[in-house]
């Protein structure tokens, strides 16, 4: 297969509501679209990037020059196997793993559709209906962030994750566990403790949480192994697995025991079921994360929730819990059992509303 064109589109998009997490707060998105032709086959993929090099280190304007100016060049009239040799295509580039997946998920969508098969099934998965969880924000106060999981488990939503900081973490927990003691609840500190924070940690586990997620820093997994042998509540690694190499560590180390797969931040797909299968024989469950994607993203995050070893639930939620209007037709929409059901067309099933995309676009460029 050849990569004949690729088209990137920058929109803006406001969220319905600020999302706060402990490293700021986001009030809109501007996401990278790829638009990708092969052999007369349209596929699209999303950039998770964020405007700030806060979650990461890659943002809006370094995923479009390296797409534009480096990745592009390696692909560009390349002829390859599949979607599955695109990851080791691009090693030459290192890192940059959110630009890279935003390319090789649109040829994913192309090759299934090409195929003419659903992507979740090309790329291996079981189960025609995820499991869904929430990720919820920093809030003012404890009564707003009641109120907030109430509207959630009303939805049905299977887990309920809220964001943590110093500050902000066994109050809100513990208001949580009060009003329902049997949900299944997590925490998400996004990197906002140290190593020396572990007695603070040690002090959520009467709360039972199903697992605390990246408590410690980005780039860290020996502290984390540390703090994991202190704790009785599982570890979740988030921004510190980058590879199937990272994923191997923090297994073999003891520095987790459950991984949150995020495809942008590993670099796409094929990297995403090599840590699967990696984790699967393990024994180390798995679940997808969220970047606050538009359908796009959302949609490729839907398909690769399917594989068998992605058995807890995820940060895939309703496109109406962060945006006035997707840019999909149909929305991603959840059955009150708080699941997602796959589609069965083509590709990512979900068709982009190019109208919609136009009328968002600040910036286009058809890379030559
Ligand atoms: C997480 N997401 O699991 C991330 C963090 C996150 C849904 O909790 C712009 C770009 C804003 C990326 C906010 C969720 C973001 C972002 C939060 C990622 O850690
Ligand atoms: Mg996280």
């Amino acid at each position: 297969m050849r990569l004949r064109s690729v088209c990137l589109r920058e929109i803006h998009i406001d969220l319905i509501a600020p999302f706060q997490t402990s490293f700021g707060t986001s009030h809109s998105r501007r996401v990278i679209l790829v638009e990708v032709d092969i052999d007369g086959a349209t596929g699209w993929g999303e950039v998770v990037a964020g405007e700030d090099p806060f979650y990461s280190y890659e943002t809006v304007e370094t995923a479009w020059h390296v797409l534009r100016d480096h990745i592009w060049p390696i692909l560009k009239g390349r002829d390859f196997r599949a979607a599955a040799d695109v990851f080791d295509l691009l090693a030459p580039i290192r890192g940059h793993n959110m630009a890279k997946a935003g390319i090789e998920s649109a040829i994913w969508d192309a090759e299934a559709k090409a195929r003419g098969i659903p992507l979740w099934k090309f790329l291996g998965g079981t189960r025609e209906e995820i499991p869904c969880g929430v990720s919820i924000g920093i809030q003012a106060t404890i009564p707003e962030l009641l109120a907030k999981v109430e509207k959630e488990l009303a939805a049905g939503y299977q887990r309920i994750k809220i964001k943590i900081k110093p500050g902000w973490d066994i109050e809100p927990v513990r208001a949580l566990r009060e009003r329902w003691p049997r949900i299944r609840l997590m925490v998400d500190a996004n990197s906002a403790y140290r190593l020396e924070d572990a007695p603070l940690l040690k002090s959520l586990d009467p709360f039972y949480l199903i697992m605390i997620e990246q408590p410690l820093s980005w780039d860290d997994i020996y502290d984390h192994a540390a703090l994991q042998k202190q704790l009785d509540t599982p570890i979740c690694l988030d921004e510190s697995i980058h590879s199937a190499a990272d994923a191997r560590v923090a297994i073999e180390l003891g520095a987790c025991r459950i991984i949150n797969v995020k495809m942008g931040r590993v670099g796409g797909q094929t990297v995403v079921r090599r840590i699967h299968d990696i984790c699967q024989e393990k024994g180390i469950p798995v679940w997808c994360g969220g970047m606050l994607e538009t359908g796009i993203g959302r949609a490729q995050n839907v398909a690769l929730s399917t594989l068998p070893d992605f058995v807890l639930p995820g940060d895939v939620s309703a496109s109406r819990r962060y945006w006035i209007e997707d840019i999909i037709s149909p929305e991603v929409e959840v059955t009150p059992q708080g699941t997602i059901r796959v589609l069965s067309k083509p590709g990512i099933g979900y068709a982009p509303k190019l109208e919609r995309i136009e009328s968002l676009t600040k910036r286009k460029e058809l890379p030559p």
